[in-house]
């Protein structure tokens, strides 16, 4: 990919890239911006070498900046989450090896401190750019983009690395997929640490030369207000978010639902993805506003594999189709490809839209690779030439509102308290949520713990949407003739 593939991003043109707070911006005054900005970064170096370049802000014109500057100077953006803890940012910081870091002006105390200590330069974007727009290198496509970080396995989150190669396929395959045009208008309230909102909301709306809005948050009134007013023609969001307007819709009079509810149908497409859309929410959602929600399937390390098709029957309860230079294959676990209709299998993906590697972790690259196919850990059946999503290969991964989290990263917080002696992690089944984080512990006084004390002691220690929903002390945790924790087991415990 290079800066010559968003070709909507040029000097003088008019047409409005991004609408935020405050104002409008045009395609032409934000390619200036980051002309200027990667010139800036650049300072009398010609290339900024893949050297890891940390942005914390929260969707804006100065995001927008960054990500495509440190693209255009030759750097890796790393997106952080705005939401994390400081201790998870140390984590991703020094293991990115991150040198330079921008956030908002008056950053917080604690985040001057830690790139201090780890002799990460704090700046603006403001106070980097350039007088004027300078040379720019050409970037070779299969050089390191992006670096976002995914929860796994492990305890530790890994650095997922895509390349503009990667990036690209990844936006041109949805161009066309989901038939983006220059006339989109779409709501940007997605988190931008994610693909979700990176990749298939921002990337894709500046690519085409649409209009994207940008939100700090999900502000639903705010959001169903321009619903209502007919701003937005496009609308992609995480399962979690259709039930919190479903929620909020049954609150208000009904000549507001009337409002909402023609908006959402005048629009040209619905989409949903992130995680499972149950049939229940497919169908609400259509019999409220019309809509038949479009469900994909994705993951960071691949962008979008598989889409229910944008002309044609989308069907509840399935993700659809393999996209347009995506290959798929379901394979059992001798590794064998699983053929024919009702066969379940693991889904294993090739293509230019997988990415490069994790960030210094060729062991983890290699593991996740078997003959060239990126194994996702998902497991589907095809029926009657659908995909259904079956769930997961392994039960330390939770996806609570489109988050990914790992059980075994929480569980390794929780056992540094002091009253806890051991705990299990699970994701119950949840109707908002999809799954909620949930904690099985086991106390060292055999007492409970106090819920509201647990969490503010969590709530320094990690991101508050990791932060267990539900606690229950055990007096043993069960486990099989090898000591390990059956984790089946817990999700049938009443909470
Ligand atoms: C917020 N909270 C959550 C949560 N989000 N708890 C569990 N899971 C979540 N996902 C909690 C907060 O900690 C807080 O708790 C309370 O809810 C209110 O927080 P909020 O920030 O005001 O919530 P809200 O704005 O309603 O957020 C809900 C949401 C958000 C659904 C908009 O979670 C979200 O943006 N999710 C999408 C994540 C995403 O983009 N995933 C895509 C990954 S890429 P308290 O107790 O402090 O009040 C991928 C690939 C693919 O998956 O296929 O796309
Ligand atoms: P992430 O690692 O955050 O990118 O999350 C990717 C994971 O989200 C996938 O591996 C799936 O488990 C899950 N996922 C994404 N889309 C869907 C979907 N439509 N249905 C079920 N699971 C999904």
């Amino acid at each position: 990919m290079s800066h010559h593939d968003f070709h909507h991003l040029t000097d003088g043109n008019a047409r409005i890239a991004l609408v935020d707070d405050t104002a409008s911006h045009t395609y032409g005054e934000v390619n200036s911006r980051i002309d200027r900005f990667a010139t800036g970064l650049l300072g009398n170096r010609s290339d900024l070498e893949e050297e890891r370049i940390a942005f914390f802000l929260p969707a804006s014109l100065d995001y927008v900046t960054c990500m495509h500057g440190v693209w255009r100077a030759g750097g890796i953006s790393v997106p952080l989450n705005v939401a994390s803890a400081v201790a998870e940012l140390d984590h991703y910081l020094s293991s990115a090896k991150v040198t330079r870091m921008f956030a908002q002006a008056g950053a917080p105390n604690e985040l001057r401190e830690l790139c201090a200590s780890l002799g990460i330069e704090l700046l603006t974007v403001e106070e980097m750019l350039a007088e004027a727009p300078g040379d720019l290198p050409e970037i070779d496509p299969g050089r390191r983009a992006m670096m976002l970080f995914t929860s796994g396995t492990t305890s530790k989150p890994k650095g997922t690395v895509s390349t503009h190669k990667t990036i690209r396929a990844q936006i041109t395959t949805l161009i066309d997929a989901w038939c983006w045009t220059e006339d989109d208008v779409i709501p940007l309230f997605l988190p931008l640490h994610h693909i979700h909102g990176i990749v298939n909301i921002l990337s894709c709306g500046l690519w085409a030369g649409a209009t994207v809005h940008l939100f700090a948050g999900l502000d639903i009134p705010k959001v169903t207000s321009q619903v209502a007013a007919g701003v937005y023609n496009v609308f992609m969001a995480v399962p979690t978010v259709y039930v919190k307007l479903i929620q909020y819709l049954e609150t208000r009079d009904e000549k507001e639902v009337a409002a909402v509810c023609a908006g959402f149908k005048a629009m040209r497409l619905n989409i949903s993805g992130s995680a499972a859309c149950p049939v229940k929410l497919f169908e609400q959602w259509r019999d409220l506003t019309g809509q038949v929600l479009l469900e994909r399937y994705g993951m960071t390390e691949i962008g979008m594999g598989i889409s229910n098709p944008y002309h044609g029957e989308r069907r509840a309860g399935y993700v659809g189709q393999p996209l347009p230079g995506v290959e798929v294959q379901l394979f059992d676990e001798s590794h064998r490809p699983v053929e024919g209709e009702g066969n379940p299998g693991e889904i294993r993906i090739k293509g230019d839209n997988v990415f490069l590697e994790y960030w210094g972790n060729e062991e983890a690259t290699r593991k996740s690779f078997v003959d060239g196919w990126f194994c996702s850990g998902d497991m589907a059946v095809i029926e009657d030439g659908y995909y259904r999503i079956m769930g997961r290969t392994s039960v330390d991964i939770i996806k609570s509102g489109g988050y990914k989290l790992s059980a075994l990263e929480i569980e390794g917080v929780l056992l540094t308290h002091e009253e806890i002696a051991e705990v299990a992690v699970i994701g119950a089944e949840d109707e908002v949520w999809g799954e909620a984080v949930t904690a099985f512990v086991v106390t060292k006084s055999g007492d409970e713990l106090d819920f509201a004390e647990l969490k503010s002691w969590c709530n320094e220690r990690m991101s508050s949407y990791k932060i267990p929903k539900h606690v229950k002390r055990l007096d043993a945790l069960p486990r099989n003739a090898m000591g390990k924790v059956t984790k089946p087991s817990l999700k049938s415990i009443p909470l």
